[in-house]
């Protein structure tokens, strides 16, 4: 069904994208859902609903939704359970591989130093590395700039180290996914080098050139990392950048490009790699003419234009085309990193028989309400449990979801949640019971295993990200104090999650493989107190708390494809469900606040098998959980 103007607010919220951008919206202000399905609420028209909003939502927003609406027809058809999978058992562990292990004291983490540290992941339990980019690559944001898609970055090591890491993962009984970014490449890649160079070449329809409007870029879109979308090249006409200036958005209109990516994809895949995590996927198809971004949207969004590729027209298409030409031949596994997709188009993107997806990263549980990255403000675990809760109901079974707080992108969760040290271990074990005992795929982020948190940067200068320091600039320029404009960097800044892993107490945390080296970013001294090497001694740390859940998920069937079913679900504070299948049951419980309170009544009798406190009591003490096998 086409959507008009004359639909009503409950239709679009019926309608798969309706329903997730009127929830992402809900999300920016901080709203519930419950708000939408209010009967009064949703018969309203949308020209009503124009009408009344005329102040705050001009027509044009309402265009912009309505084109965004109408370009997806499909709906979800239920095709029954997906099969079972290896990387529906795993466990994955994301290495950022520029703060892993540093082997030759250039300061910078290296592929030897991933293979010297390989037994630390093998003795962990993980089951699969998904590495950040490796690729040559300038680094203007840390190799999501690529230069050669077949080459690896000099810092990082070369092919023969790739080759022998590889190897050496698959000997240990792990698989290795890539990091594959094609939304952009570099400005240094021969393709964006030669649309320069000759505005004929065929290269230049591989990117997005456009000619500008009276004096300035084509449209009003703006870029992730501040200002513009569009740069101008020297011969007068502008290219988009959804990211840095330096990261080129690619044409996939252009078959041409399409099929050159496949060719890479399978020359990765031909090596033995075992699949992608795909950056900023859901970018790729971009509306057709490139339609201004509509201010409303900008404002509420924080990036004016998203709308017009956030969830493109040809997405789907493009996504089947790269499946069939190099997945499915190499049966390689699949995660597409889709930041502002919700659940309705995350069921379309993965749903098996679909043939798109095998998973996607969701970001909507990463703040509250309300609140984005940038805002200095205590995380609500209550909205984590209804997030969990929602997604386990509503995500069909045809689907599998993808369990994650931490990666490169974000600060830490333990961080978010409750800064206070007195509280760091028991969150850090809370997350972790969470994470690998939920429905669907863990990925840990590099020291999320010893329960790493955020920096205490106190300075500009010890800041790296081209986000970040865009974001810096732009806050200064538009006046604010460098106090208030390095506050704000400080709440949300990715290094948070950049700075070297920390191995031992030793300096620098055994990150520099030789003595004198210093690491291209530099954490704050909590080595000293939190490293591997200390906890890998403890039977009592994160470490060991991690290795132990693990080991259970792996030996547990009923962790992975057991049903779930929540307990005194709508008791805010406490978290706590039962996961079953053939008569095995396990029962998982959580205080999600600093205060102790009492657990549920007990229908059965339950044998603790692993717990963050030691013994439980007869009530849950600050942030404890527990995992529990139910006996008949
Ligand atoms: O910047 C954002 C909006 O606040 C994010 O949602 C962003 O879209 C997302 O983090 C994309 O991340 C990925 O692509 C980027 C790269 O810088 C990140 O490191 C990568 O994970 C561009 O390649």
């Amino acid at each position: 069904m086409t959507l008009t103007m004359r639909s009503t607010l409950g239709e679009v919220y019926a309608h798969p994208v309706g329903h997730d951008a009127l929830d992402k919206v809900l999300l920016q202000v901080g709203r519930s859902p419950r708000w939408l399905t209010n009967p009064v609420v949703s018969r309203l028209r949308l020209s009503t609903l124009a009408t009344l909003a005329r102040r705050v939502a001009p027509p044009s927003f309402f265009e912009a939704l309505l084109r965004l609406l109408n370009s997806e027809p499909s709906r979800y058809e239920d095709h029954g359970p997906g099969p079972r999978a290896w990387w529906k058992e795993a466990v994955f562990y994301q290495v950022y591989p520029r703060s892993f292990q540093d082997s030759d004291g250039d300061g910078v983490g290296d592929l030897r130093g991933v293979i010297q540290r390989l037994d630390h992941l093998r003795d962990l339990g993980v089951d699969a590395l998904w590495l950040s980019p490796i690729y040559d690559s300038p680094n203007d944001d840390n190799g999501y700039d690529i230069r050669d898609y077949r080459a690896i970055m000099a810092e990082f090591g070369d092919m023969a180290d790739f080759d022998e890491l590889l190897a050496q993962v698959h000997a240990r009984g792990m698989r290795l996914i890539m990091d594959l970014v094609v939304n952009h490449t570099s400005d240094e890649h021969p393709w964006f080098q030669a649309a320069l160079a000759d505005p004929t070449s065929p290269y230049r329809d591989y990117y997005v050139f456009r000619d500008g409007v009276d004096g300035g870029p084509p449209n009003n879109w703006t870029s992730f990392f501040s200002g513009s979308a569009w740069r101008r090249v020297p011969d007068g006409q502008y290219a988009l950048h959804l990211f840095s200036g330096k990261q080129m958005d690619l044409n996939w209109e252009n078959p041409d490009l399409r099929a050159d990516i496949a060719q890479m994809v399978r020359w990765w895949l031909a090596k033995g790699v075992d699949g992608f995590r795909l950056d900023v996927i859901n970018y790729i198809s971009k509306q057709p003419g490139l339609p201004p971004g509509d201010p409303t949207i900008g404002a509420l969004m924080g990036f004016t234009g998203v709308e017009n590729y956030v969830y493109g027209p040809r997405l789907h298409e493009f996504l089947r085309e790269l499946r069939a030409a190099a997945f499915e031949p190499f049966d390689a596994f699949s995660v597409g990193e889709t930041p502002g997709v919700g659940l309705e188009q995350a069921t379309l993107l993965t749903a098996a028989y679909r043939r798109e997806l095998d998973m996607v990263f969701s970001f909507d549980h990463l703040e509250t309400p309300g609140h984005t990255r940038f805002d200095d403000y205590r995380y609500d675990l209550n909205y984590l449990k209804a997030y969990l809760m929602r997604w386990t109901r509503d995500y069909p079974s045809s689907c599998w979801m993808s369990l994650f707080y931490d990666n490169h992108d974000n600060p830490r969760m333990i961080s978010k949640v409750n800064p206070d040290p007195a509280h760091r271990e028991a969150l850090a074990k809370l997350l972790a019971t969470i994470q690998l005992t939920s429905r669907g795929t863990p990925f840990l982020f590099q020291g999320q295993e010893i329960g790493m948190v955020n920096q205490r940067f106190t300075d500009i200068s010890q800041v790296r990200d081209v986000e970040s320091l865009n974001l810096y600039d732009s806050l200064l320029a538009d006046g604010q104090t460098p106090q208030a404009a390095f506050a704000t960097v400080l709440a949300g800044t990715r290094d948070h999650a950049r700075t070297p892993m920390q191995w031992t107490p030793d300096e620098h945390g055994g990150f520099c493989g030789v003595e004198g080296a210093v690491p291209w970013i530099e954490g704050d001294g909590d080595h000293r107190f939190c490293n591997v090497r200390d906890q890998a001694a403890d039977d009592d740390s994160v470490l060991a708390f991690h290795r132990r859940l693990i080991a259970l998920r792996r030996a547990t069937p009923a962790l992975v494809y057991g049903d779930v079913r929540f307990v005194e679900a709508r008791r805010r504070g406490y978290l706590g469900y039962v996961r079953a299948l053939d008569g095995e049951a396990y029962l998982v419980e959580c205080n999600l606040t600093d205060r102790p309170q009492p657990t549920p009544r007990r229908h059965a009798r339950l044998e603790p098998v692993v717990g963050s406190h030691g013994t439980p009591l007869a009530w849950l003490r600050p942030y404890e959980s527990v995992v529990y096998r139910v006996l008949r």
